[in-house]
Formats: structure tokens, sequence, C-alpha cells
């Protein structure tokens, strides 16, 4: 087992982390831009480094300080949280230089799923459902619209280098493809500085369900069920849960056999997340591959009462996975309390925390970096808070859900405590009745003042 864990991150996760080390025996470190001297992560920390200014360029993002902050403690491994480093291929490879474990797959497993054309041919060779399309880079407009006619309008052209959204379009009719195909092709290189696209069948009203799986260094990979993170906004997730309410015990075999598949095809190490699109008729595709621990692994972690943070430490140590599958017993959902205005297009909303009250009680859990006197910087992500609540069924969930977010208080800033409260009194939430497509025509409302 490891001696020494530097967490290469900050906020709720660098914290989380924190604490899985300590039960585990295991000595922290914290890295911390000058913005987060006072943040909880720094303080619970056995050893804390600063590591630069606030921009995240210059500290959470750089490697070089990362690594003469590994040096200087002594680390035998690297966590990376989620975000930042943890899905940079170029890091991984640098920690393995330097002889320092990082807590995830290899530097070439990272590059094969970041790049989602590769993604998605490793995908097919493992016999896992993908969306039909170019199978392929697209080597110009025209070649695009002979794919579409072949697979039928309307198509979705898509950056090998995306996800999350960036260079993305659809495409209804062939008149509109060449416009499209160029757009795409300079956001693509814009933000990833690659311009290659590929087009596929256009899936509409998808939900986003995806299969937790973790492996280990002897070629063993299962999977943890799934979750459905259909509710989202401009691609950021917002509430995930599990079970999702469209599951069946037949999907979830299915999908978690193709997301087995898809990691044992690939000798995936560590904690790991398969993407589905899954369109009206339960038909499932693979959407992308995410190879770090995410936000929502809490979602998981109280539905099968284990600690995730903890059994991905222990494969990177080389432990063998001891169980064979994980059934989840219980309902649990997550809401993402964000700084922002939801009043106002969702505009971060940083600055002074003036009160801060967590909700309590049984099935009720807050993940947080954030207290009563606390200043939420403006540099990095505006997430402040997770609460995730577990019941019996997925009625008490929503009930309980309700009920913490009223005990929620939180002055000085805005948040997405409001949005989370009307959500729980949705009839077409309640009933289990949303897509991805959701908060497109959610309504927010007058604020209450
Ligand atoms: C799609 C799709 C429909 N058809 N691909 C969005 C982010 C990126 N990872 C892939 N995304 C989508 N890919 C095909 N062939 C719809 C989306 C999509 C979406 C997916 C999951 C969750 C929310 C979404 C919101 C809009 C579009």
């Amino acid at each position: 087992m490891f001696n020494k864990i530097l967490i290469a991150n900050r906020g709720e996760i660098a914290l989380r982390i924190i604490r899985t080390c300590k039960e585990m025996g295991i000595l922290t470190v914290a890295v911390y831009s000058t913005a987060d001297k006072d943040s909880l992560h720094v303080r619970f920390a056995d050893e804390a480094v600063c590591i630069g200014p606030p921009s995240s360029a210059e500290s959470y993002l750089s490697v070089p300080k990362i690594m003469a902050a590994v040096e200087i403690t002594n680390a035998d491994a690297v966590h990376p949280g989620y975000g930042f480093l943890a899905e940079n291929a170029d890091f991984a490879e640098v920690c393995k230089e330097y002889n320092v474990k990082f807590i995830g797959p290899s530097p070439d497993m990272i590059r094969k799923m970041g790049d989602k054309i590769t993604a998605k041919e490793t995908m097919i060779k493992a016999n896992v459902p993908v969306v039909p399309g170019s199978g392929g880079l697209l080597k110009n407009a025209e070649h695009g619209l002979e794919v579409a006619k072949e697979i039928g309008y309307p198509v979705m052209l898509k950056a090998t280098a995306g996800g999350g959204g960036k260079g993305m379009r659809i495409v209804w009719k062939p008149e509109e493809l060449k416009e499209n195909f160029e757009n795409a092709q300079k956001e693509a290189a814009a933000s990833f500085a690659n311009d290659g696209i590929y087009v596929e069948k256009f899936i509409e009203e998808p939900r986003h369900i995806e299969i937790q799986i973790i492996g280990d260094q002897h070629g063993k990979v299962i999977h943890l069920s799934e979750r459905d993170c259909s509710i989202q906004r401009r691609h950021q997730k917002l509430v995930e849960e599990c079970p999702s309410p469209f599951m069946t015990d037949e999907l979830r075999d299915e999908m978690g056999s193709a997301a087995i598949r898809a990691g044992e095809a690939i000798k995936y190490e560590g904690v790991g997340t398969v993407e589905f699109l899954v369109d009206k008729y339960r038909k499932f595709y693979f959407m992308e591959m995410n190879t770090r621990i995410q936000v929502e692994h809490c979602v998981t972690e109280e539905v099968i009462d284990h600690d995730l943070i903890k059994e991905q430490i222990k494969v990177a140590a080389g432990q063998k996975i001891e169980n064979d599958s994980y059934y989840p017993t219980m309902h649990a959902i997550e809401c993402r309390i964000n700084a922002e205005d939801i009043y106002n297009d969702f505009r971060p909303s940083g600055g002074h925390i003036k009160s801060f009250h967590s909700p309590k009680g049984h099935g009720v859990r807050v993940d947080t970096h954030v207290y009563a006197g606390y200043t939420v910087p403006p540099y990095y992500d505006s997430m402040i808070a997770k609460l995730i609540c577990r019941a019996q069924t997925r009625e008490e969930c929503i009930l309980k859900m309700a009920r913490a977010l009223d005990e929620f208080i939180i002055e000085g800033i805005k948040t997405t405590v409001p949005f989370h409260q009307m959500l729980m009194d949705d009839e077409d939430f309640k009933s289990g009745n949303f897509n991805t497509g959701f908060i497109n025509t959610f309504d927010f409302g007058e604020e209450k003042k």
C-alpha cells in the first residue's frame, strides 16, 4: 500500500480523498493555489504545498509545479481527482517516469479513450453497441454528405478530440451539412488543436445513463450498476441518481455486461465510467468513456455501500477485486449545489458565504469544502457542495431530498438550491418521465425575493 498520496486537486474532491486516505492510514499532501490558502483540504492534509497563483494554468494544471511538490514531499502516489489533470495522458506519463503511481489507468488507455474515434473503434471490437456512423474521420463535407445519406437524417457531427458538447452539430437536412461541418471543424480546431470530425446518426431525446466500472491489475473488471445523468444543462450535470427510473433488471444486465466487455477489452485498471445514450426503445449506444473518478461517484457509493475512492486506491496499489458483482438495494439521488444564479442563465455567483447550515438526518450526506465565512473564489468550478440522499425507494428519496433542501441555508451567494427544490416537486421528474432535453423546457418561474 502507498505511504503518502499527493492530491493534485482542490475543493470537495480533495477533501473526499483525504478522508479516505486517513481511514486507510495513508499520509496526505495537499497542493493549493494562493486563492485556496484558507481551504479545508489544506487544513486537513498532513502536509500542504503552495503551487502558485490563482490561475489554474499556473497551479492545479501545471505539471512541473505538481511534480515539484511530489518531489519535495516524497509522495509515492498522486491522486488527480476529477477535472484538472485527471485525464491528461502526458501527466500520467510524467508520473510514470518519476516512479510515482498515478492513481488511474495508463497513459495509453487515457489517450485511447480521449480520442473519440479510437474509443469507438475499440468498443466495436469489444462488441459494445455504438451509434451508426462514419466509423472514422470525415475527409471533407462531401464525405459527410455521403455517410449521412447512408445512415439517414438527422445526423450529428462530432469532434474526435471532443466531449462535453464542443465541436458538436446537429444536421437535419443535406443543405445544412456543409456549413455545420465547417463550423464544427473550426470550433474543434480552436478548442482542442485537432479539427478531426466524424458523423453519426442523431439519437433523438436520449437518456444519459452511465455504468460505473472498476478493473484491477490482474485483468478483472466488474460493474457497479448505473447512474442516470439525464438532468443536465449545457452539458453540465445537475442531478444524478441510481437506479435510473428508466432501468429494468434486464437492461442493467445488458448494459453492465457491455461495460465490462469494454473494460476487459482494454484491460482497464482503476475506476471508470462508460457513458451510454439510451433511446426511447431502451436501445443503448456507447457515447464516451471517462477514465477518472467522477463527481457523481457518491450515488454509487450510497446504493452499494462501498467507498469507491478506497477501492480505487486499492486497485492502484495492485490489490485484487474481491467481489464479482454489486446490486443497488437502495435509491440514491445527488443534487449539485453550485454557486450560480438560476434566474440569470446560471451565471456564476461567487463571493463571501455569510451563513452556511447543511441539512442532516438519516440518509442525508453532504460533501463540501465550504463553510460560513468562506469566500467562493471566481477562478474555479462553481460547485460548492453535493447533497446526496438515500432511501428505500425513489419516492421516499425524493421526499427526503426535498426535506433536506429545505434545511439548506446558504446566505451571501446565490445557489442552485431553489432549482432542486422545484425539481423535487416536478411531476415529470417525480414520474421518471425525462430525458436529456428536460431542462430546455423546464419552467423556472419567478424568483422568490
Ligand atoms: C449525441 C446525442 C444524440 N445523438 N450523439 C452530448 C455531449 C457529448 N458527450 C455527446 N452528446 C450527445 N451525443 C448522438 N449520436 C446527444 C448528445 C447530447 C447529450 C448527451 C448526454 C447528455 C446530455 C446531452 C445533451 C445534448 C446532447
